[in-house]
C-alpha cells in the first residue's frame, strides 16, 4: 500500500473519514496551499488585518489568541467571517496540558470558548489520555480536531523518543485526533496529518531557541504536511503579502516534489 505521503491531498481528503480533515485536504488542494500562518500578534486589529491580507495564500489561520491584549467576542465573530471568506480553517494553539477535567474548563469556557470557533487545537499528552478524553467531551460533538504535540521545533526540546511513539499510539487510538505538531510523518496505520512549525527559508533561529527548517526538508524529505511560519512572513520591513505568497509557493513545490512530479 502508497504510504500516505505518496498520495495527493486530494486523494487522501477522498479517503478520510473526518469531515474536517476532508475539509481540510479540499482546501489544500483548492487553495494550492500547505501554509498555515502563525499570526502571534497581540492587537485586534493586527490580526484581523494580517488575517485578511494572507488569508488568500494559506489553508489553516494559526492563533495564540491570548496573547491579543484586546480581545473581545467581536474579534471571533470577525475571525470567523475571514475564515469563511477565504476559506481556510482555524487552530487555536492553546498546548493544553492539565487534567482532563481541568483542560475541559479551558477549551469549552472562559473567556476564550476555543471549542466554539477554533476548528482545530492542540495539546500535551504529559498528563496522560485523560487530557485527550476530556477536550473531546467538548471538541468531538462540535465536529472539531485535535493534534497532539508529538515533537517540539525548540531546541532542546523533551519530546523524544518513547514520548514521542506515546503520541502516536494514543493518536492512533482515539477517534477525536487528527493528527501531530511534529518534523516529520509517524506513522502509515492511519491517516493522521502532520503540521510542522519552526519552518523558515532564511533565518537558522531566533534567540530564545526556535529552530528554522526549509520546507524541502520537512515536506519532501519528512513527509509532513503542512507548514506554520509566522515572523518569516510578518514582522518588521516585511511585505506579508509577497512572504505569504512566497512561503506558499515553496511548500507546495516542495509536495509536488515528494509526490515525483519534478
Ligand atoms: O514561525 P515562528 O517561529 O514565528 O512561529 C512559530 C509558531 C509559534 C509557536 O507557538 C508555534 O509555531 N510552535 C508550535 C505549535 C504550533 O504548536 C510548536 C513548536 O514546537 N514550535 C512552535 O514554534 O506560534
Amino acid at each position: 500500500m502508497a504510504s500516505f505521503s505518496q498520495k495527493t491531498y486530494a486523494q487522501r481528503g477522498e479517503e478520510h473519514a473526518h469531515p474536517l480533515v476532508k475539509a481540510l485536504f479540499a482546501t489544500m488542494e483548492r487553495k494550492q496551499s500547505n501554509l498555515s500562518l502563525a499570526a502571534d500578534v497581540s492587537s485586534k486589529a493586527e490580526l484581523l488585518a494580517l488575517a485578511d491580507t494572507v488569508g488568500p495564500y494559506i489553508c489553516v489561520l494559526k492563533t495564540h489568541i491570548d496573547v491579543v491584549s484586546d480581545f473581545d467576542a467581536d474579534l471571533v465573530k470577525q475571525l470567523q467571517a475571514l475564515a469563511a471568506k477565504h476559506v481556510c480553517l482555524s487552530f487555536d494553539d492553546c498546548k493544553f496540558g492539565d487534567l482532563g477535567n481541568t483542560v475541559k474548563l479551558q477549551y469549552g469556557g472562559g473567556i476564550y470558548r476555543i471549542a466554539d470557533w477554533a476548528h482545530i487545537t492542540n495539546c500535551h499528552v504529559i498528563p496522560g489520555e485523560g487530557i485527550i478524553q476530556g477536550l473531546a467531551e467538548v471538541g468531538m460533538p462540535k465536529g472539531r480536531g485535535l493534534l497532539l504535540l508529538a515533537e517540539m521545533s525548540s531546541a532542546g526540546m523533551l519530546a523524544t523518543g518513547a514520548y514521542t511513539d506515546k503520541n502516536v499510539e494514543m493518536a492512533i487510538a482515539n477517534d477525536f485526533v487528527i493528527g501531530f505538531i511534529g518534523s516529520r510523518r509517524f506513522t502509515e496505520e492511519r491517516d493522521l496529518i502532520t503540521m510542522t512549525p519552526g519552518v523558515g527559508l532564511h533565518a537558522s533561529g531566533d534567540a530564545l531557541g526556535q529552530q528554522y527548517r526549509t520546507p524541502k526538508k520537512i515536506v519532501t524529505e519528512n513527509g509532513s504536511d503542512i507548514i506554520i511560519v509566522g515572523r518569516g512572513i510578518y514582522g518588521p520591513g516585511k511585505d506579508a503579502v509577497a512572504e505569504a505568497k512566497r512561503y506558499r509557493e515553496a511548500g507546495w513545490t516542495a509536495y509536488l516534489d515528494r509526490l515525483g512530479h519534478k
